[in-house]
């Protein structure tokens, strides 16, 4: 549609669509107006190289779903008129009827219509309300000349951009009247102002209005509808030097056998694969609404969001400490207060509007099937340990636009830890639980870490960094324990890559850990910020933590 981008280079000044219309009606070529009854419609036909566009009675009405006999009210029309003018650039033509009453209610529709950025209107000498000039034409009345040159005249002084155009639409051929009747009619208009004659006929053969047009010689612009007489070449029309020729009612008529079949299709058939290939792709309704534009739009007004950070979760172990709870589906689907580890994880990133998670699966990974996630297998799962798995997934994934989290199939956390994780500064962050003993005490493997500073108030105020993480680490040096949530800037992904990959052309690498990984970036000059919490965290390691977690969460 019309989206004029205020950064675009300044065009030509484009001439009115006033000024474009009546250069159409006064030239010497023969041109031609499609018939549009909608924004898009109007749209199609500006995409199709048309120069302007007939706003038909008949099919505006008909997309409405009432009859052509002015049920659909002028103000119902013009609404639709704004719709139209906004999507194209196109000059209109409106077929305004009898101009919707007398004199005075014609010069308030050419006032109106001019507001719109309509550039003519067509009025015709039948009387409100009138009727469709192809049903018992014959029957309709016509208007007295003098009445009808007083709705032109009023139009005409009414109108402030001279080169808004009034057609008028002569009626004598088809209430059953002759030439001599045309003539007289279109005589009297012209007088009044009229900027052109619109000769109508429901002959199959163009016969009366060549006859018009030879008598008339050219004293105004001549146009046309040759809806009856469409086996008529157009090179007749040109040959006989009429102005314009609409094809009035075609695209209506062109999309209503496509809306029947595929309705009756529908109907039958029961299923969308029937119809699929035969319709337009639901892309390119957006394309016509210029949907594009918007997505422009709306970076350049709109604050910019973050682009939404990712996640990789590692989950390709079995976990065979659980026993037979591991028999089917690996440690991160078992159930815990109604759902898999894994869905409790997914719900606390989505919770912190984190939707793109990539999940890391090795044993049985048919199991794990949780919708909306991604999943990168490693199949060599019984021999490798979390750097390989987290290599895999880094490698499937080279989008380095966004923060990375990293997070373990078996650790469950509560929502405010992802958002002080969310919230600290730094290339590398990790949330360190004071609480270390209690993994002594409970006799389970932990990565304990040593860091810049123990946890104090004054932590509160001064950044930590992370030292050292290690499983074996004396118990002297322990500042707290890695609860394995990591997050890393996205500025910093190019360097977590390279130290995943150096690590991992190293001897032993297949059964490295990500504390391993942590202590190299920390030995390579990292900054790995550390935030300490205590407790509000699990993972899921025995029997005993299962039932833990089913409180937990
Ligand atoms: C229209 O398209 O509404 C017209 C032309 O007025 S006709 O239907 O031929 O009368
Ligand atoms: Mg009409």
């Amino acid at each position: 549609m019309t989206h004029p981008l205020p950064k675009a280079a300044p065009a030509a000044p484009a001439l009115r669509r006033t000024t474009r219309f009546r250069r159409l009606l006064e030239s010497d070529e023969l041109e031609f107006l499609l018939e549009a009854h909608n924004g898009l419609s109007a749209r199609i036909v500006e995409e199709a190289g048309f120069r302007g566009i007939w706003a038909g009675g008949l099919c505006m009405s008909a997309q409405y779903g009432v009859r052509d006999s002015n049920e659909a009210s002028w103000t119902q029309v013009l609404e639709m008129l704004e719709f139209m003018a906004d999507a194209t650039t196109l000059p209109i033509l409106l077929d305004g009827d009898t101009g919707y009453g007398n004199f005075n209610n014609v010069r308030r529709l050419v006032r109106k219509l001019e507001q719109r950025s309509i550039a003519a209107v067509c009025i015709e000498d039948k009387l409100y309300p009138k009727t469709n000039s192809f049903i018992d034409g014959e029957r309709q009345k016509l208007a007295e000349i003098d009445e009808f040159c007083s709705r032109i005249k009023a139009g005409k002084d009414a109108q402030s951009d001279d080169d808004f155009c009034i057609v008028t639409r002569v009626e004598a051929f088809i209430a059953g009247w002759g030439l001599g009747e045309a003539l007289r009619r279109a005589e009297a208009y012209h007088a009044a102002g009229a900027d052109a004659i619109l000769i109508h006929s429901a002959l199959t053969q163009p016969a009366e209005v060549l006859a018009f047009q030879r008598e008339w010689a050219g004293r105004c612009p001549v146009v046309i509808v040759p809806t009856k007489y469409s086996a008529t070449p157009t090179e007749v029309f040109r040959e006989a030097g009429f102005s314009i020729a609409i094809w009035a009612n075609h695209l209506l008529r062109a999309a209503i056998p496509a809306m029947q079949a595929c309705a009756r299709t529908l109907a039958r058939e029961q299923n969308l694969r029937s119809i699929e290939d035969d319709i337009a792709p639901v892309k390119e309704i957006f394309r016509l609404q210029g949907a594009s534009e918007l997505q422009a739009a709306e970076e350049r007004y709109l604050p910019q969001r973050e682009a939404g950070a990712r996640v990789i979760v590692l989950a390709a172990s079995r976990g065979s400490a659980l026993g037979e709870l591991t028999d089917e589906r690996p440690k991160t689907m078992v159930r815990v207060a109604g759902q898999p580890l894994l869905g409790h994880i997914v719900a606390a990133y989505n919770a912190a509007g984190i939707k793109r998670i990539t999940v890391v699966r090795g044993y049985r990974p048919e199991a794990v099937n949780l919708p909306s996630l991604s999943y990168i297998d490693n199949p060599r799962h019984e021999q490798t340990s979390e750097l390989v798995s987290l290599g895999l997934a880094l490698a499937g994934d080279p989008d380095d636009s966004r923060d990375l989290y990293v997070s373990f199939g078996d650790v469950i956390f509560r929502r405010y830890i992802l958002d002080s994780l969310a919230e600290a500064e730094g290339d590398f962050v990790i949330v360190v639980d004071t609480n270390w003993e209690e993994s002594v005490n409970r006799g389970r493997a932990a990565d304990y870490v040593r860091c810049s500073q123990p946890y104090s108030r004054r932590t509160f105020a001064q950044p930590v960094w992370l030292e050292r993480c290690a499983e074996e680490l004396p118990p002297g040096e322990r500042h707290g324990e890695w609860t394995g949530m990591l997050r890393v800037a996205a500025s910093a992904l190019p360097r977590l890559r390279g130290t995943v990959s150096d690590l991992g052309s190293q001897p032993g690498h297949e059964q490295a850990k990500l504390h391993q990984l942590l202590t190299r970036l920390a030995e390579e000059g990292e900054h790995i910020r550390v935030i300490y919490t205590t407790g509000h965290w699990l993972d899921v390691d025995s029997l005993d933590d299962v039932v833990a977690a089913g409180s937990f969460a």
